[in-house]
């Protein structure tokens, strides 16, 4: 349970990290490296009153992006590449947690599937929070949308975790969490489809648990933007 003092730190470090994807709209080109991606999103957010990263940025494209956790490199952002961004910013030592999947450039019909499954499978995520959902439930309110689309044997972490003073603690949204979400907690619902060799989409906001529902504290677009 998060005090109203420990949220209002959440959201600074979470406008942050809005203002950087904005930022970064204006900025991603194809032609530029991950790495690119990745030192211009770290900069704007630590000359924008971040303290620190919540953890190593990500930023992959193409077929990277299929990595959950792939680090940014050389690879080069190519027209019609899906680049995947994960990170956050830490403010009086709280942080936050945002990942966006963009188009740079004409996304295939597969592609713009792909995607619109992961943000159905968002949406009813975080449709399911509430006080007393357990962790179980709310990861597999969004799991059944991707297995009944018939991508679950790619989408192979948990939905989600708590934020706070860790970037990753209690309460937990995966198959196996034997947590129950209380008002007060502030989680993650991030869930996923990696194509090994093709491309991957993730979709996360950070939320906070309510008596009958919760408060979302990420407000970035989430239907596909293309570059
Ligand atoms: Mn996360």
């Amino acid at each position: 349970m998060k005090s109203d003092a420990e949220l209002e730190k959440i959201s600074a470090a979470q406008r942050i990290a809005e203002e950087a994807f904005d930022h970064m709209l204006g900025f991603i080109r194809p032609g530029m490296t991950e790495k690119q991606v990745q030192l211009e999103l770290d900069f704007y957010m630590l000359s924008h009153g971040a303290e620190a990263l919540s953890f190593e940025t990500i930023a992959v494209a193409g077929k990277k992006g299929s990595m959950p956790h792939g680090v940014p490199g050389d690879n080069v952002i190519q027209p019609g590449d899906f680049l995947t961004m994960d990170y956050g910013a830490v403010v009086d030592g709280y942080h936050s947690d945002m990942t966006r999947t963009v188009a740079v450039g004409k996304p295939s019909k597969k592609q713009i599937e792909v995607y619109n499954t992961v943000l159905e499978a968002q949406l009813a995520g975080l449709a399911a929070l509430h006080d007393g959902v357990t962790g179980f439930d709310a990861d597999k309110a969004s799991r059944d949308v991707i297995e009944q689309a018939g991508y679950g044997k790619y989408f192979g972490h948990g939905t989600g975790h708590g934020v706070g003073v860790e970037i990753h603690e209690a309460p937990r949204l995966s198959p196996k969490s034997k947590a129950t979400l209380r008002t007060g907690n502030v989680v993650t619902v991030e869930p996923g489809i990696y194509l090994p060799g093709e491309f991957g989409v993730r979709i996360e906001d950070m939320a906070v648990i309510t008596p009958d529902g919760h408060t979302g504290l990420t407000h970035c677009e989430k239907k596909l933007i293309v570059l």
